[in-house]
Order: structure tokens, then C-alpha cells, then sequence
């Protein structure tokens, strides 16, 4: 057993558990280079639809201002038109619901909570305490996604008492987490069934897939450290050591799976959804708690999927879907969702593989401005049009900065920054776009909660030197939630 270190957390004395590995540690962002010149790399090389900036005409922390006063734009808009409810339609002022119609989890303020808080924005953050103290109940007759409850309502209560230390958030995150654990204890092989009732526990979905059967370890171990109560931590391990012992001769897993008799339901192995977190965060248990396991598991993963599915195609990296019993090439689809990949790599010891994948992604985004949901890599023609006002480009452009402090992932955040502004903005926050290849992009009238948690955040945070965040050693969830690394 290692002793810990300073600044290390223990979890529970339990053996395997013990040391905590960091990102490395990191200097502050220095100021910007008004004269630097573009990114290198294939992004640069394709013929580019829109004209992007590579860097701000000021300095960053301007960036960050900006950034700053677009969230409290887009907070009050919130608080104005669809305070409480899950989700805003910003272009209508109407909003919906996320988990079940008509009964609001005020989804949106769970999710904005750290978020306001790294900004700074204490009065804004006020009011959605206030909100969360008087109205947040689980005690739901509901069936609720489990991953999704995990990820954005745990996830967000979680981050909230780090950053907070406010007692009510730690109680109805234990509260919450007492009635999603069912999903796990209820499945005979521990591998967690896709939907809960809330109130009943009676659960339900038994076919699910790699995301939502791996993707607890950090909420769930973060909640068994603060409460003393290890069956969580046990219970998302578990499910993990199962599907693991399942893999194929080739190291690869297929992506959809059966929570009752363990058995894969396809062949296909992807980096993307629905598999891409349970990658994630066999890495980010091993980063937040020092599991060797689960460090062993990734990297024998790790190397099945760098064995068998990247292609280069005009010189730029993808992770192509393959047949995990015979490495097979079966679609050469990619969803913007797998960008995420590139900053998993990164942290993990793959750098190389990591900028390269960034490299393309940002091709990507040279060419359409904003990145489409899904694009065929043998042309980067788009397969799906859309645009949910996703993350995971901003979110790797920030972890491979955090990494490696090379400009040049700041400046594609900032492109991500301008164009999303330029698309998205509309009169009360920011939108979806219905299809980026229209000109000008086609708006939808929603915000997801994620936009809250991520976006906001990884700009926030890569643009600005923000006080409240320890630049060298944090950890931050698939949902942008921060469970290390808050200087209050
Ligand atoms: C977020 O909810 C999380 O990042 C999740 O892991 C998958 N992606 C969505 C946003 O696109």
C-alpha cells in the first residue's frame, strides 16, 4: 500500500485504493499571442468553409470576461422564463422536461452550480441553492435513466458540496444515491439495469450498453469518501470487473450488453457512444482513487482498441468501428461525441495518438465552423447534420492544454467559443442547431443541462486563470463536473 502523498485522498483504507494520481502538475496559462499563428496539422491543410480566429484580439482573461457575461446572460434568461425546469427553449422563452414529463428536476441549476461558482457568479449561485434547498426531492414514482441520473443530478450535487461544503447538497446526493444503487444490487450479475423508480425501486431495461453499465466509478466513489459507505464504490466496480472478464480474445467489448446474463448483444466495438465513458472512467478511477485495477483494465482495453481500430485516412486519425472478434472494419462513421477520445488519450499516457486525434477533429471544425454530429472520415462528409450544442471538442482541446500547455488547443477552444456564439446565441441563451450545413445554421429552440456543466466550464477555465480551481491538481467528470480541485 502506498502512503499517501500530500494532497492525496484515501479511500476507506481499502487496499488498492489508496493513492491518488493526478494530472501532472502545471504552471498557470500565461497571456495570449495576438500574433500566433494557426494550428498546425491536417486541420490546417483542408480547405476551410468558414474563416476561423485562432486567437483573441485581446487577452485571454478578456476571453474569459466574455465568457463570464454570456453565462450571465444565459442564467438570467433562465431564471426569467424557465426557472426550476430541466431545460430551456431559448428561442420560444418555453422549456421541457428531461427525466419525467411534468415533473421538473430543475435539471438545468444542478448542473450550472459549480460552473457559477468557479465564475464567481456568488448571486447567481444563490439563487439556485435556494432553488435546489426548497424543492429538490427524489422521492419520485418514476422511472428515471439511471446514467443520466448519475452523471448530471449526482454528478452535480456532488460537485456542488466540493465546491460549497454546503451539507443539504451531500445529504440529498446520499439520498440519491441510495436509490440508484437498486438498479445495481437487484441485477444478478451487477451490472446495473438502465431505468429505476425512484420511489419504488422497481427497475426495469435490462438491455444496455457499455456508457450506462461503466460510467459510476468517480460519482459513486466520490459519494462512498464523503459518506464512509463503501457499497457504492463496490457496486460500480463490479459492474465494471464483470464486463471486463467478458472482453473478447482481440482485448475489445462489444457495446451492448445484457444486465441479467452478462452476454454481449452485438459484435461492434466502439470509442464512441454508447461505449465512450466506460473508458473514461476505468481511467478516471484509477486518476481520482489510485485503483490498480481499474488502471489495468483500461490499459489492457487501451491496447486492444489501439491495436485494432485506428485508420488513417488523408493523414488524420479515426477510431473506426470494428467487429470485436475478428478487428473488422464495420463503419467508418465517427460521432462528434468520440472527440472526447482525444483527451482520454492524452491523460493516459498516449499523447502522440491524443494531438493527432485533436488534429482531426479539428479538421473538422475548419471545415463546417461547428462541429456536425456525425461525419463519414473517408470524406468528412456529414452523416447526421445536427448540432446539440455539444462539449467533448472544447473538453479534450482543455485536458490536452491542461497536459501539455501548447497553445495551440487554447486557440481551438476559441474558435469553438466564437463560432458557437456566432450560431448559437439567440434571445434568451444559447441554442441547438438543427443543421450546420446550411447557411446560415439551421437553429433548433433548446439548451441542453449539459451545456451548463461543460462548455461554460472548460472555456471558463482554459481562457481565464480562475481563482477558485488548482490548476495542477483537479479532476473533472464526463459530465464537467469538478470533484477535485476547488480552492475555496
Ligand atoms: C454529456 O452528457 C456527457 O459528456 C456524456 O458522457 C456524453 N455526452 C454528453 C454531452 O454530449
Amino acid at each position: 500500500m502506498t502512503m499517501p502523498r500530500r494532497g492525496m485522498l484515501t479511500l476507506l483504507g481499502a487496499a488498492g485504493l489508496t493513492t491518488l494520481a493526478g494530472r501532472a502538475a502545471v504552471a498557470e496559462p500565461a497571456p495570449p499571442s495576438p500574433s500566433a499563428p494557426p494550428p498546425a496539422g491536417p486541420g490546417s491543410a483542408a480547405a476551410p468553409l468558414t474563416q476561423p480566429e485562432f486567437a483573441p484580439p485581446g487577452s485571454w482573461r478578456e476571453v474569459a470576461e466574455d465568457v463570464r457575461r454570456e453565462t450571465r446572460f444565459a442564467w438570467q434568461s433562465y431564471v426569467d422564463k424557465a426557472f426550476g425546469h430541466d431545460q430551456i427553449r431559448p428561442v420560444s422563452g418555453g422549456f421541457e422536461e428531461f427525466f419525467v414529463a411534468d415533473h421538473p428536476m430543475g435539471l438545468t441549476i444542478v448542473e450550472a452550480l459549480d460552473t457559477l461558482w468557479l465564475m464567481e457568479l456568488d448571486h447567481e449561485l444563490e439563487q439556485g441553492l435556494a432553488w435546489v434547498r426548497r424543492n429538490l426531492s427524489f422521492d419520485v414514482d418514476a422511472s428515471f435513466q439511471v446514467f443520466e441520473t448519475n452523471i448530471r443530478l449526482l454528478g452535480g450535487l456532488l460537485s456542488a458540496y466540493h465546491c460549497t461544503r454546503e451539507r443539504r447538497l451531500l445529504a440529498l446526493a446520499a439520498d440519491l444515491g441510495e436509490r440508484l444503487l437498486v438498479a445495481f444490487t437487484k441485477s444478478p450479475t451487477g451490472i446495473p439495469y438502465r431505468f429505476v423508480n425512484l420511489r419504488t425501486g422497481a427497475v426495469s431495461g435490462p438491455e444496455t450498453n457499455l456508457a450506462e453499465t461503466g460510467t459510476y466509478i468517480t460519482e459513486f466513489g466520490y459519494l462512498s469518501q464523503l459518506t464512509g459507505d463503501r457499497r457504492f464504490y463496490d457496486a460500480a466496480k463490479r459492474a465494471f470487473r464483470v464486463t471486463f472478464e467478458r472482453r473478447t480474445s482481440l482485448d475489445l467489448l462489444p457495446y451492448a450488453i445484457h444486465a441479467e446474463t452478462g452476454e454481449f448483444l452485438n459484435r461492434t466495438a466502439t470509442i464512441g457512444p454508447p461505449a465512450d465513458s466506460f473508458y473514461e472512467y476505468l481511467f478516471d478511477g484509477w486518476a481520482l482513487f489510485g485503483d490498480r485495477d481499474l488502471k489495468r483494465w483500461y490499459d489492457v482495453l487501451t491496447a486492444g482498441v489501439v491495436a485494432h481500430q485506428p485508420e488513417t485516412n488523408a493523414g488524420r486519425l479515426w477510431f473506426a468501428q470494428v467487429d470485436a472478434y475478428t478487428g473488422e472494419v464495420v463503419s467508418r462513421t465517427q460521432s462528434e461525441l468520440a472527440s472526447f477520445y482525444a483527451g482520454l488519450l492524452g491523460q493516459s499516457g498516449h499523447l502522440r495518438l491524443g494531438r493527432a486525434y485533436h488534429d482531426s477533429w479539428n479538421a473538422v471544425q475548419d471545415r463546417y465552423g461547428v462541429l456536425p454530429e456525425g461525419i463519414d472520415y473517408t470524406t468528412l462528409a456529414a452523416t447526421s447534420t445536427g448540432n446539440q450544442l455539444r462539449p467533448e471538442f472544447a473538453d479534450s482541446a482543455f485536458t490536452l492544454w491542461l497536459v501539455t500547455r501548447d497553445e495551440v488547443f487554447r486557440r481551438r477552444a476559441f474558435t469553438h467559443y466564437q463560432q458557437m456564439k456566432r450560431t448559437s446565441r439567440v434571445r434568451f441563451g444559447y441554442t441547438i442547431l438543427d443543421d450546420v450545413t446550411t447557411n446560415p445554421p439551421t437553429r433548433g429552440d433548446f439548451c441542453p443541462g449539459y451545456w451548463w456543466s461543460e462548455q461554460l466550464k472548460y472555456y471558463w477555465l482554459i481562457f481565464g486563470n480562475a481563482r477558485r480551481f488548482n490548476y495542477a491538481d483537479n479532476y473533472l467528470s464526463t459530465e464537467g463536473n469538478i470533484f477535485r480541485g476547488a480552492r475555496r
